[in-house]
């Protein structure tokens, strides 16, 4: 009988520990804060603290962006006092869990009307249409095994070439570290559309190799997708000793990890580095791609959402620049204003960690470690949270490919051996 107890008691805890993670959140309420001045934003960074249960889902700069939080029912006295006594600035949601349920998810009505670019897919969906593209253009497109997710997904990764041979600069861009951002991996799928069949974008293949991969965190994605209450996970599905899941891999690189904007919790839902830098398969088969290409790789691009940032290295820091920071600077600016032509929204450009420090992402291991001249993580879309609309891609798709067109141009220019060849060509002509 005892032991029938304990055992109950045990189940019990068990089941609240899990269930405390898997929230509903049906009656919290997403609160947007816009700060005016130093002092407000000094007082929501004292607002970011565990004690406080509440969910960060964005952070920002400074003024003119707000910062994203969600508060449970049990919290909420304490946020208006707050946002009272600070005479802060801000915006209501009320109810935020009905938000989370989306018909994006449901398969059904697609089965029958084949694959489309402007829409969200499951995990082996995207597998499929990137087996199928690589079918229909070999002279372009292989894919190449890195192995399996924690779970066991396969992970492949696009190298779209006109000359595989040809010693061309890479551009590598992978997408999807985090779960709930299915933007990204919607916007790296439309990369690979557009590279493969459009004929105009063909120029963007002489002289530069795009290496995609899709979806860093396929576990964590497809967890996303089974219900209203996994929506909003972030970290990888990896399970600890302690019963709780997940690293958050972009904490996880090995460039001055964990030496801040981590938590050392691995209960914690967001920003657990794991337990020592490259403990998840995931960020491994991420590094051993910028390994292997280290001297060709020249440009790093990591797709996240939201927020429309476009940041560059240091992210452990935000108290120096590296050396190099104006041609990091100028080159976001130039895809910034790419986008911004093409009619969309401009970037907020600056360097990670001048938004907010935080250690062991993929932008810093690119740069610090392998030495990639130019390293990014790019925040897409503004507005509707980490739920962007499935109708909108249509219209934010091919804007931010105009910001990648730029990418590529700069890339071909600095360091296509076709271009330097032809220039090399030129003086020698010209000496003669
Ligand atoms: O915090 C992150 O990992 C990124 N933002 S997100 O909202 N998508 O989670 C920003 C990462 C910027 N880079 C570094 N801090 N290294
Ligand atoms: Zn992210």
């Amino acid at each position: 009988m005892a032991a029938w107890i304990i055992f109950v008691i045990g189940l019990l805890s068990v089941w609240q520990v899990g269930c405390k993670r898997e929230e509903k959140y049906d009656d919290y309420s997403l609160i947007k804060l816009y700060p005016t001045n130093s002092k407000q934003v000094d007082a929501i960074r004292r607002l970011d603290e565990p004690e406080h249960k509440l969910k960060f889902l964005k952070r920002s700069r400074s003024y003119n962006d707000s910062t994203d939080i969600l508060v449970p029912p049990s919290e909420i006295n304490y946020v208006q006092d707050f946002i009272k006594t600070e005479n802060l600035e801000y915006e209501v949601k009320p109810n935020y869990g009905r938000y989370l349920e989306s018909a994006e998810r449901v398969p059904k009505r697609r089965i029958l009307r084949g694959f489309s670019i402007f829409e969200y897919h499951s995990f082996q969906a995207i597998q499929e249409y990137l087996e199928n593209v690589a079918k229909r253009h070999p002279d372009l497109v292989t894919l190449q095994n890195l192995g399996t997710s924690y779970q066991g997904r396969r992970m492949k990764l696009v190298k779209i070439s006109s000359d595989p041979n040809a010693n061309n600069p890479i551009i590598f861009i992978d997408a999807g570290i985090h779960a709930r951002e299915w933007v990204a991996p919607a916007m790296a799928l439309y990369l690979v559309h557009r590279l493969v069949n459009d004929p105009e974008a063909r120029q963007e293949l002489d002289g530069v190799d795009w290496y995609i991969l899709p979806v860093v965190n396929p576990d964590g994605y497809e967890y996303t997708r089974t219900s209203r209450s996994n929506r909003l996970w972030r970290k990888t599905r990896s399970k600890n000793n302690l019963g709780c899941f997940g690293v958050d891999g972009n904490r996880n690189y090995g460039f001055k990890w964990a030496v801040s904007g981590v938590s050392s919790n691995p209960c914690d839902t967001e920003t657990y580095a794991g337990p020592k830098p490259f403990s998840e398969v995931e960020t491994v088969m991420v590094r051993n791609v910028m390994m292997e290409n280290r001297n060709r790789l020249k440009l790093y691009v990591s797709l996240h959402s939201y927020g429309q940032y476009l940041v560059y290295p240091w992210g452990y820091t935000g108290d120096f620049l590296p050396k190099e920071w104006k041609k990091l600077d100028s080159l976001a600016r130039t895809v910034s204003d790419a986008v911004q032509r093409a009619g969309g929204k401009p970037f907020k450009v600056l360097s990670a960690g001048k938004w907010y420090p935080a250690a062991g992402g993929s932008d810093d291991f690119a740069y610090g470690v392998i030495g990639v001249p130019y390293s990014y993580t790019m925040e897409l879309t503004d507005g509707y949270e980490f739920l962007y609309p499935e109708r909108l891609l249509r219209v934010v798709l091919p804007q931010f490919f105009e910001g990648f067109r730029a990418f590529g141009a700069q890339i071909k220019k600095e360091f296509s051996p076709e271009l330097n060849d032809h220039r090399y060509r030129i003086t020698e002509m010209d000496i003669s």
